[in-house]
């Protein structure tokens, strides 16, 4: 039954004859009868049934300031940020991913390292048990055909390079399990924060990038850049001399409006790529009101250019960003009633992405 999912992801080796089957499934108008006998997994659904097909985009890599496929095909990633998954490991489920794929229409995950806060790989975490959650989550994906972010989640720890050791660790870990696929992104920075300059995330990064690279020559790798993944102005004026590299732009509707839109249009017009690994529609803190006319102008905004983007949070946190209601325990499957208004908004936004 998982058959085509798995051989979706048959990696960087794998066979050309096969990859080409696959690819023919993905294709809009190709081979329907064929799509029609492969059940999607965990819905017992037909593939026509649900919304989106798992269609095998290849590695991707970056071309300018676009994100392309293996064909050189723009290509935008969209789908939805766990919470710390410390926190809330109960949404790293096959299931989970199934929903958000086929209900939701999302074709990739982003999964939320928290380096200090809430048992933190680095602030006392189990980090074993969160790196199996990591592997688990990847591994999840990879069988549903999605792309999938490792976050190394910095905030209250402001600058990356305070725990620049561990991470160096744990990329190398994560990238030598990893560097035969093709749809594992890693983001090795969230938000560097509170004075943490470009110069301090450059150093970081130049000595991140090459442990990731050493396992994985092409990776795409998504660098944070300073105040909150807000300033990605700093790293137009000084890129990274890496290839396949894209630089986060985070925003809240109810917090950043026009002039962090604008700053997005002249960096991407000038080349620079960016990957919205982060947002959400309501104000900064993760919990005020959401502004959904703002959001609106940033979804135009991320149409126009054809960016990829995350939305912050898969959770049922009482909290305004997360996406399931708090009085909901389920980890998939959800009716509507039963997500935030977040949570029905950005569905309904994702369903409209979903792709043939
Ligand atoms: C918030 C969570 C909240 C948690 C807090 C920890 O929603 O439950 O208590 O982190 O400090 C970010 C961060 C992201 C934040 C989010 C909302 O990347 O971790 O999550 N936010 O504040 N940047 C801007 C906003």
């Amino acid at each position: 039954m998982y058959l085509m999912d798995r051989i979706c992801w048959m990696g960087k080796t794998g066979t050309a004859l096969f990859l080409a089957g696959v690819l023919a499934m993905g294709m809009p108008g190709q081979a329907q009868a064929a799509k029609t006998a492969v059940k999607s997994a965990g819905t017992g659904k037909t593939a026509e049934e649900v919304l989106n097909v798992p269609t095998d985009h290849g590695a991707l890599r970056v071309d300018g300031a676009n994100l392309v496929d293996a064909k050189g095909e723009k290509y935008q990633l969209y789908g939805m940020s766990t919470h710390g998954i410390a926190w809330f490991p109960q949404y790293v489920s096959r299931d989970t991913f199934c929903t958000l794929r086929d209900d939701w229409g999302t074709n990739c995950v982003r999964l939320a390292v928290y380096t200090e806060e809430y048992n933190g790989y680095c602030s006392g975490g189990n980090r074993e048990e969160l790196k199996r959650l990591v592997e688990n989550g990847v591994s999840y994906a990879t069988e549903l055909g999605m792309y999938v972010i490792v976050d190394w989640h910095v905030l209250n720890d402001k600058d990356p390079n305070v725990h620049r050791a561990e991470a160096a660790e744990f990329f190398d870990q994560m990238a030598a399990k990893w560097k035969d696929q093709d749809n594992v992104i890693y983001e090795i920075c969230n938000e560097p924060n509170s004075g943490t300059s470009w110069e301090m995330i450059t150093a970081y990064a130049n000595e991140i990038i090459p442990v990731i690279r050493k396992h994985d020559r092409d990776a795409v790798i998504i660098v944070g850049t300073p105040s909150w993944s807000q300033e990605i102005d700093q790293a137009l004026k000084r890129p990274l001399e890496f290839d396949n590299v894209m630089y986060a732009l985070h925003f809240y509707a109810g917090t950043h409006t026009d002039w962090l839109r604008n700053r997005v249009r002249e960096c991407v017009d000038r080349g620079l790529p960016v990957f919205i690994s982060e947002f959400g529609m309501c104000d900064a803190s993760g919990n005020g009101a959401n502004d959904f006319g703002q959001a609106d102008q940033w979804m135009e905004l991320i149409d126009r250019y054809g960016l990829s983007y995350c939305c912050w949070n898969l959770a049922n946190k009482d909290e305004r960003s997360s996406v399931i209601r708090a009085d909901c325990g389920k980890v998939s499957g959800w009716e509507e009633r039963e997500l935030s208004e977040s949570g029905q908004w950005i569905r309904r936004r994702f369903r409209r992405e979903a792709q043939p």
